[in-house]
């Protein structure tokens, strides 16, 4: 019966807090300025493997200083906290529980910050007796709720030995839970450096025509701060980098423009490099270098433009042309627009949408009249820059939604060719 009883008020303070954990600061931390100092804070939303900052705040029990750096070598858990704050109340039982687990512990250390700077030092110090707050406590004072972007109260923040990032919580998860993350940071080892193997790439040679693969890499450590690549290809570099990740396989996409890979193979690049640096909690650090092959494709024609489909509907305010072109090229069309002239007057454009090789194009309410000449210009062009305009005449059917193409020529431009490249048809003009 007591157990039962022990149990039943166990779940209604878990209860009790997990309802009420998310607690949102609406009144302060809207500044990015220390308001002791005046030093400007730079606002970091901060993940787990960044560094901490370093700070200096005096400790309201005992009225000394602490710098954070002081604590090097030791587990630190930070509560974020305030005083109006009933989740922060909540927790205060569990987190002296944790205090008092690791009271024999000379590698941990707990303290509580307020977020309030505007909360007195007797009131804090009457609080902590409140509720049996034998750790440190101190005021905001250096804004570092604001630094590691803290937007709900409670949150917990703890640091491993190397003053890493290693675990944000906002509300209150759990004694067990915490002091899981405490005992496993305890108990890290971590002394050798990760260990890289089989760094590769799904796809070789890159080119602009295969431009979209996945670095990966097999690594072995017992805990990653993260893992950075940088890709170089010829003047073009991407950096990406993965903070805290899994140790194990670990992948890169990356997804390549074409232009570029077309600009940096015309400038004889034949590979590209991707530079891995891995760190762990500790510091140690293994770099590694991949070289992956990208082959230059010649484009040597510009793209080839047919006219599928033309089909008109009917609209109060106009017709609406539903156009069809299929584009091909040697290598890749990059885009194509599609312009409708009425008496050698622009009347409507648009950007074509493509599935494939299939481009269409809507254009909506056009004021065309019963049997109208149009000239339909499509203008596409290539990864390599190569660019063409065709043109095709047609006759509006006025009203009478179909197929279309029997009333279509293509217009000859040049004899032989039904296309041009678009700066030759500017120049005739
Ligand atoms: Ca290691
Ligand atoms: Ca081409």
């Amino acid at each position: 019966m007591i157990m039962r009883m022990k149990k039943v008020s166990f779940i209604l303070l878990t209860l009790l807090v997990l309802s009420s954990v998310l607690f949102k600061i609406t009144n302060i931390h809207s500044v990015s300025t220390n308001p002791e100092t005046g030093n400007d804070l730079t606002p970091n939303l901060v993940n787990a493997g960044e560094e901490a900052i370093d700070w200096t705040m005096e400790e309201i029990m005992s009225d000394t200083s602490k710098t954070f750096s002081s604590f090097a070598g030791k587990v630190v858990l930070i509560d974020f906290f305030a005083m109006w704050c009933g989740p922060c109340k909540a927790a205060m039982p569990y987190l002296r529980n944790i205090n008092d687990y690791y009271a024999a512990e000379p590698d941990f250390v707990m303290m509580s910050v307020d977020t309030d700077i505007s909360e007195q030092e007797a009131a804090i110090e009457t609080f902590a007796g409140t509720y049996n707050m034998n750790w440190f406590i101190f005021r905001d004072t250096a804004s570092i709720s604001n630094y590691y972007e803290i937007s709900a109260i409670p949150t917990l923040m703890i640091f491993n030995q190397y003053q890493y990032v290693y675990y944000v919580e906002e509300g209150f998860g759990g004694e067990e839970a915490l002091k899981g993350i405490i005992d496993e940071l305890l108990a890290m080892d971590d002394k050798t450096a990760p260990i890289l193997s089989n760094f590769e790439s799904d796809v070789e040679p890159i080119s602009i025509l295969d431009s979209t693969f996945t670095a990966s890499v097999d690594i072995t450590d017992d805990a990653l701060r993260f893992v950075e690549y940088e890709l170089t290809l010829g003047s073009y570099t991407e950096g990406r980098k993965f903070w805290s990740p899994d140790s194990g396989k670990n992948e890169c996409e990356f997804v390549l423009d074409p232009i570029v890979i077309w600009n940096e193979t015309q400038n004889s690049i034949t590979s590209a490099t991707i530079e891995i640096v891995v760190q762990d909690f500790r510091g140690n650090q293994t770099t590694d270098t991949l070289t992956v092959d990208v082959a230059k494709l010649p484009d040597t024609t510009p793209p080839v433009i047919t006219l599928d489909s033309v089909v008109e509907i009917d609209g109060d305010y106009g017709q609406t042309f539903d156009i069809n072109v299929t584009i091909t090229d040697d290598t890749m069309v990059l885009g194509a627009t599609l312009e409708i002239w009425t008496n050698g007057k622009l009347n409507a454009s648009q950007v074509m949408t493509n599935v494939g090789d299939t481009y269409n194009a809507k254009l909506y309410s056009l004021k065309v009249g019963p049997a109208e000449e149009l000239v339909i210009k499509v203008n596409a062009n290539d990864v390599s820059g190569k660019n063409i305009t065709v043109e095709f005449n047609y006759t509006v059917t006025s009203g009478a939604a179909g197929f279309a193409l029997p009333t279509i020529i293509a217009l000859f431009v040049l004899s032989g060719i039904i296309a041009v490249p678009l700066q030759r048809l500017a120049k005739k003009k």
